[in-house]
């Protein structure tokens, strides 16, 4: 059993229902906005769209996100899609530092590891989760091999990069963090076998440790869906 975040915890900054993310709680790209939420204690009201609830391609919800993805962000007058940026956004507004570093050069590597994330680690897992998901009869697995090995050797770039440090901008957890924290769970939890990548797996194992992100990233159906 996974224990239960603080993420409803009023912050008295915050109007209550003035923050209200619209997503399915088992999508990758949700699961990262909220377990940010969860750090920053924020009261958030979450609605499920997308997946099996539906609703993203009506057009009141196209009207918020045009893309008829998940998650949006909507804060007050305020509406914003694209994950990175919504938690870009939050940790600028409620966070402050550590999560959002106080000086451009801290600020520049977040935004680097944040684009790092979707450039290069989530362009390459989406086919590899893609494959995985066919019923077995249709597998190819050459295919899955060679997407895992893109993925794997794309994770030796943080691997290395974390070898002098516990986070991956030194001593404490920031949005860079957030970003890639909830898709290398997707890495240790798909049915493959991986290579020894040691400091990203220790990584891991410090995110692992959270309860924001043991609620909101580790729960039971993880597994299949992106
Ligand atoms: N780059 C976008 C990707 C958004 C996206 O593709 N979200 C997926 C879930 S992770 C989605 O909307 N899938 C359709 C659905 O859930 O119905 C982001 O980071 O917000």
């Amino acid at each position: 059993m996974v224990p239960a975040a603080p993420d409803q915890l009023n912050r008295g900054d915050l109007e209550p229902g003035m923050l209200k993310l619209f997503g399915r709680r088992n999508a990758l790209n949700v699961q990262k906005v909220m377990w940010f939420v969860g750090e920053l204690a924020l009261q958030l009201e979450r609605v499920d769209r997308g997946g099996p609830f539906g609703g993203n391609r009506d057009p009141e919800y196209l009207a918020l996100n045009p893309n008829g993805t998940v998650p949006t962000l909507v804060d007050g007058d305020f509406v914003l899609w694209e994950s990175n940026a919504v938690v870009r956004y939050l940790g600028e507004s409620y966070g402050g530092p550590p999560w959002v570093p106080d000086d451009r050069h801290g600020r520049a590597l977040a935004g680097q590891w944040m684009d790092w994330s979707n450039a290069v680690i989530i362009r390459r897992i989406a086919p590899l989760i893609e494959g995985l998901r066919e019923p077995a009869a249709r597998r190819d697995a050459a295919a899955i091999a060679a997407h895992r090995d893109r993925v794997a050797e794309a994770w030796t770039v943080l691997d290395d990069h974390l070898a002098d440090r516990d986070y991956i901008l030194g001593a404490a957890p920031t949005i860079a963090d957030v970003a890639l924290g909830a898709v290398v769970n997707r890495w240790y939890v798909l049915p493959i076998e991986r290579p020894a990548r040691p400091r990203l797996e220790r990584w891991y194992g410090r995110l692992r440790e959270r309860p924001a992100y043991r609620h909101h990233v580790l729960f039971e159906d993880r597994l299949v869906d992106s």
